[in-house]
């Protein structure tokens, strides 16, 4: 049996990457039943397969899975729909103008991270077209927090460098609006990839959805990336009012020092995480982003 990666899934067609080579595959139909939770088969699966005379790969095995990401609810059989598997790390790339900046979706990509324990990494495209300080001092809190950030621009291959050094020997997730220069950023440090770009439309500043399913790509330095089409890469669904500020490492330190050990840092007096927002010990912008959160769960 061969060990080979799952690179694409469309249905029951799936595509196996072994040795360099994209192999189309079929699952073995035990498998099919074996997971009653989440799908049984997603991109960044570790299979074993065989190939049989006809040229035919089939996936006779799915490897255990490690860090996984669903998408919220379920879909038809019940199951959860696994988006990607096996992941080191959540790539969030947000861009400074077109589409806008939006500090506050890279804060809800943070969360669902740090829910999911999972390590993410923040990239800052399209430099060239704004001055820095129209996003460094969100980048300095985001840092300060210990994420890593990097600011790049496809165009000007600017920060390139940061970029693969994240990417590099590590399976990465990556999030991020339409628009933001997801496939023009993995174009240049990789041109072999050959992604397809397009243009933000003027008058809705949206991207049209150029990417459509989950990909995930070899590096030829060492790692994998994986392509989410879409806003959404998974909800907070398993996060209540209670706990959100336990996915925001700032609020860590201080929620011990709040009056009432329930404190949730809204409408409570003697709220420590307030007055840490009210000195500058918590950066507002990030206190902002919780209430907003908070608001919506
Ligand atoms: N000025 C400038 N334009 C960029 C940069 N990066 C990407 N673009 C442009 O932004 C547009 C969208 O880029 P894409 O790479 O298609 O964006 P995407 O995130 O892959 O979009 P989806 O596939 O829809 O998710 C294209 O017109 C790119 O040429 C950059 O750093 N600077
Ligand atoms: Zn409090």
């Amino acid at each position: 049996m061969l060990d080979g990666k799952v690179i694409a899934v469309f249905g029951k067609y799936i595509k196996v990457h072994y040795r360099g080579e994209e192999y189309d595959a079929t699952i073995r139909g035990k498998i099919l039943k074996n997971d009653l939770k989440y799908s049984p088969i997603s991109v960044g699966d570790n299979v074993k397969f065989t190939i049989e005379h006809n040229g035919q790969a089939v996936i006779e095995s799915v490897l255990p899975r490690k860090q996984l990401l669903a998408r919220p609810g379920v879909i038809g059989d019940g199951k959860k729909q696994v988006i990607a598997s096996n992941i080191d790390q959540l790539v969030i790339i947000t861009s400074t103008i077109k589409p806008r900046f939006k500090p506050g979706l890279v804060d809800r990509f943070l969360v669902s991270a740090e829910y999911e324990n999972l390590k993410s990494v923040i990239i800052i495209n399209k430099i060239d077209l704004v001055p820095p300080d129209n996003y460094e001092s969100y980048a300095l809190t985001w840092s300060s927090l210990g994420y890593d950030v990097a600011f790049t621009s496809a165009k000007t291959k600017v920060g390139l460098d940061d970029f693969m050094k994240f990417l590099k020997d590590r399976t990465s997730a990556l999030a991020g609006h339409s628009g933001v220069g997801k496939s023009s950023l993995l174009n240049a440090i990789q041109p072999s990839l050959d992604l397809h770009t397009r243009e933000v439309s003027q008058s809705t500043d949206k991207g049209v959805h150029a990417t459509t399913t989950v990909r995930m790509y070899p590096l030829d330095f060492g790692g994998w990336v994986i392509d989410t089409p879409g806003l959404k890469l998974f909800g907070l669904s398993g996060i209540d009012k209670e706990n959100l500020w336990r996915y925001f490492p700032e609020m860590r330190d201080y929620q011990r020092h709040c009056r009432f050990n329930d404190c949730v840092h809204i409408n409570e007096p003697g709220c420590a995480v307030k007055k840490a927002v009210e000195t500058k010990k918590i950066s507002e912008f990030r206190y902002i982003n919780y209430k907003r959160i908070w608001e919506n769960l």
